[in-house]
């Protein structure tokens, strides 16, 4: 058949275990070999067993034949769902025409505990240890029999600090379980099937605990920010073959002890002691005699939520490329890579010996490795052999951001198969690509996305390596456009919007950083400065950019519903602190690490109000909130007026005069008729001034070529793009960057290191240049009215010294590529491809243009085109699904400006 329904997905996720949305969202996605596929309708069936469904018995739901295009986000509409309960779905979908598909495949969904009442376990925990500073790691454990066949088993688990657990000797789930949150307010519970890891008979479920974000160093405010040490709680929930069913819950029968590991600290690194390993603790049959009774917290006043992040996980396995002994007798590694996890061992050696793993992102003059940047933190591992032949050891509980490593004290000659790197990060699957003729921009890319991968763990943090690694809102937001386009970062900032509201303030304020680590609690903000004060623009902002994000990219309507209050306080809180609406002395930060450009604060302050009062105007509007939609444009028409008459002088040149003021003012819609040219004469200029180069820090930066291009200044992003001399993204590379660096100058021939107080490698913000290179270079946007790219604008730009780009996106529909070539004759090749079920709008550059080697004319097209008008300029054609090739030529009159 050629129509068919596939993968199916259930809140973003294949087949997801221990829900606790009352309507779960459906997504499917549409195939067929035929051009112009779309859906015309559709028919979901929910089940409360696979059998009925089977049979098309839809004993949950059957939502009839629906005449809607719609394949994602399609809200459940059934019966209640039932804690603990398993649903079956299926979908058929119709065609344009008509025609059936045949059912998609089963997939399926399970709830979670939904009602507190039913946690009915104990919060576990190990007595601290007297004189010892960083404490080690408790093991808790408990044998249990199984009277009869296991016909189901869930294990619901978490944590206050981290955990791993094992059952009958088995590892169970990913890394650093529960996440981080605000523990305070609350705590992910993960839901994890081990119905083939528990049978009848004796059973043995533990887990080992570390501190974590919990109770280890976060930030660079010390340890213990949510309480003393480590806590975990487990029901596994049992059902036998006879219908009994049977609950296993941490309590005072556990038992604990210490095990290997002496520490484990996100920020200073784990020890581990081979000696003290606890052989077979984690399988039935170990004597647990000699074990401690654990102590059990008297209750947890935070929320117990299903988890929504992605799971942290190794997603790459890296050797190193090079390694160097020392005259100290160290190796020293190269893993070719900025990257963050960390570095397993290989070792044979005495009983008691002592190895150590230090990490670093660059060397100094000298080679050694430079620490200087990491502040308190200590990105080493300590590893004492048993002496057993050959012993593997990996670190747990914490991470590193690194390129280099040295092993010190290594018992032999260590080679490159001594250590391999592992890759951590939270599991966002891949979903964009990108790749030129030009090995420099390829490179940029490539750091843009290490960029990610080291820095979205949990939440999106800064950076890695040194005792910070926070969930820096500013960062986040203007990151997360390009985020989305590399990675499915669905479920990973719905889940940091919940961290950001459970730091939003009384007031209204959104704050710097999420989850909040220890600042507001502990009033801890400096208010001479105003630093990690809530509310700096740009950072707050965050709280309405990325549920808007979310929306154009994943047509995510829930997470504007649901945080619309929020940033409704937010907006009203930017206008109850601003003097006439221009808002005095906020945005402390400025355009953060911007270079040798200080944009004035309230110049800053009053564009990202406009822009947040913008923006909520718009989410009024998708969610038919007509009232609020007038009010708050309404609202953003007059700041944007007071912003003109503060700011803007007849010139036209706007205070501050840094790139930064100007691409604001244009991107955000804050200019008028004359003032916008003037706004882009003045911006070319400053380039032109500094010899094509930029100068804006995180706020600037992400919009400097979006707004160049918009104003027809295309020349001129291209330009900056290539740049190579300093302050420009190809000058790292061209030093050997391999990630995206915290500041422009983080290294310079005429200066060597920055200041080591604030120098990261590893920090995306100035990476935000890669939502340009989708939308614009490769030409991949969605259409906010359609979003999700149910419709897509394709427009590739092609200039500079680029003459081919190729770039995928993997939407909720499937993928909308396209990949484009112009030859030195100005012979310019498009091919674009569309999912089933989607349309796009192709604007082809030049004139002449053929479609399929045929020339395109106005006439409607069978194959799934129509030509909806041309200039000599471009082509515009509507599309439906499938693939197309375009040609046309651009002549020099096309670029002239
Ligand atoms: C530093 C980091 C972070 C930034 C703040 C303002 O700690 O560079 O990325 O958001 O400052």
């Amino acid at each position: 058949m050629s129509f068919r329904v596939v993968h199916l997905k259930t809140e973003y996720v294949v087949n997801p275990l221990g829900l606790d949305e009352s309507k779960p969202r459906l997504f499917w996605r549409l195939e067929s070999e035929k051009r112009g596929t779309v859906q015309s309708a559709y028919r979901v069936l929910v089940s409360s067993s696979r059998e009925a469904l089977d049979r098309d018995e839809g004993d949950q739901w059957d939502s009839g034949k629906v005449v809607s295009a719609s394949s994602i986000q399609v809200v459940y509409g059934g019966k209640p769902l039932q804690s603990e309960g398993q649903y079956f779905w299926k979908v058929q979908a119709w065609d344009g025409e008509g025609n059936p598909s045949g059912w998609s495949e089963t997939a399926y969904w399970t709830m979670g505990l939904l009602d507190r009442g039913e946690w009915k376990a104990g919060w576990i925990g190990r007595k601290t240890e007297a004189n010892v500073v960083m404490q080690p790691s408790p093991h808790v454990r408990k044998s249990f029999g199984i009277a009869g066949k296991v016909k189901r088993a869930t294990a619901y688990a978490t944590a206050l600090g981290l955990y791993e657990l094992r059952v009958n000797g088995e590892k169970v789930g990913d890394l650093f379980a529960p996440g981080f949150t605000d523990y305070d307010k609350r705590v992910q519970v993960q839901t994890y099937d081990v119905t083939p890891l528990v049978r009848e008979g004796e059973n043995a479920v533990g887990a080992v605990l570390g501190d974590g974000w919990y109770c280890g160093t976060v930030g660079f405010l010390g340890s213990k920010v949510y309480g003393e040490r480590p806590f975990f709680l487990l029901q596994l929930h049992i059902e036998l073959e006879d219908g009994t069913k049977q609950i296993v819950k941490t309590d005072s029968t556990w038992r604990t002890a210490r095990g290997p590991i002496l520490y484990s600290d996100m920020i200073k690194g784990e020890a581990y002691d081979a000696r003290l390993e606890l052989a077979g603790w984690d399988r039935p049959g170990f004597d647990d005699s000699g074990w401690e009774q654990p102590d059990v917290r008297p209750g947890y006043n935070g929320l117990l939520t299903a988890s929504i992040e992605p799971p942290v996980r190794i997603t790459e396995t890296r050797r190193p490329i090079s390694v160097r002994r020392t005259d100290a007798g160290t190796f020293i590694y190269d893993m070719g890579q900025n990257m963050v996890g960390w570095t397993e061992v290989k070792v044979r050696g005495a009983r008691g010996a002592k190895i150590t793993l230090s990490h670093a992102e660059m060397l100094n003059p000298d080679g050694s490795l430079y620490l200087d940047n990491l502040r308190v933190a200590v990105q080493q591992d300590h590893y004492i052999l048993k002496g057993e032949g050959e012993e593997r050891y990996e670190p747990r509980f914490t991470f590193h951001g690194f390129r280099y490593v040295e092993l010190i004290g290594y018992p032999g000659e260590a080679d490159l198969d001594t250590i391999v790197g592992k890759v951590v990060h939270s599991d966002t699957p891949r979903t964009g690509r990108l790749e030129t003729n030009d090995a420099m921009v390829n490179r940029l890319y490539s750091n843009i996305v290490w960029g990610q991968r080291g820095n979205f763990l949990s939440v999106p943090t800064d950076c890695p390596q040194r005792d910070e690694r926070l969930g820096w809102t500013g960062d986040a937001q203007i990151f997360a456009r390009t985020a989305s386009y590399n990675m499915d970062v669905s479920r990973f900032f719905t889940k940091f919007m919940w961290d950001m509201i459970d730091a939003q303030q009384p007031s209204g304020a959104f704050t710097d950083v999420a989850p909040d680590a220890g600042w507001i609690r502990h009033k801890m903000w400096n208010t001479r400065l105003n630093w990690f004060a809530p509310d700096n623009a740009g950072w707050g902002d965050a709280g309405v950019v990325i549920p808007w994000t979310l929306y154009l990219m994943y047509g995510d309507t829930r997470i504007l519903e649901t945080h619309y209050g929020a940033m409704v306080r937010w907006v009203e809180y930017l206008k109850a602190n601003s003097d006439e609406l221009v808002r005095p002395s906020y945005a402390n930060y400025g355009d953060w690490l911007s270079i040798d450009a200080d944009t004035p604060n309230e110049v800053l302050a009053t564009a990202y109000f406009a822009y947040s009062a913008k923006l909520l105007s718009r989410i009024a509007g998708v969610l038919g909130e007509k009232r609020d939609e007038a009010h708050y444009d309404g609202l953003f028409r007059d700041i944007a007026a007071a912003f003109r008459r503060a700011f803007v002088d007849a010139e036209g040149r706007i205070h501050g005069a840094t790139q930064t003021v100007y691409v604001l003012a244009l991107q955000f819609g804050l200019l008028e008729g004359e003032q916008r040219d003037a706004a882009i004469r003045h911006l070319v200029d400053d380039i032109r001034g500094r010899g094509d180069r930029l100068s804006t820090g995180f706020l600037g930066v992400g919009y400097l070529l979006p707004a160049l291009t918009d104003s027809g200044r295309l020349d001129v992003a291209y330009a900056l793009l290539t740049q190579e001399a300093f302050p420009s993204w190809m000058y790292s590379i061209k030093h050997g960057a391999t990630t995206i660096w915290e500041r422009w100058d983080g290294w310079t021939e005429h200066n060597g290191f920055q200041t080591p107080s604030m120098n990261s490698f590893n920090h995306y913000s100035l990476g935000s240049v890669g939502e340009w290179m989708f939308r614009y270079m490769a030409g991949i946007e969605t259409d906010p009215d359609r979003p999700g790219f149910r419709h897509a604008i394709v427009r590739p730009q092609p200039g500079g010294r680029l003459t081919e780009a190729k770039a995928e996106y993997e939407s909720l529909y499937g993928v909308v590529s396209t990949d484009w070539k112009l030859s030195p004759d100005g012979a310019f090749r498009l091919a674009v491809r569309v999912p089933a079920g989607a349309t796009a709008t192709v604007v082809v550059p030049g004139s002449g243009a053929r479609v399929d080697g045929e020339p395109a004319n106005a006439a409607a097209s069978p194959t799934g085109w129509t030509l909806a008008w041309q200039t000599e300029a471009a082509a515009t054609f509507e599309i439906g699904s499938g693939e197309y090739v375009f040609e046309s030529v651009i002549g020099a009159a096309a670029f002239a400006r």
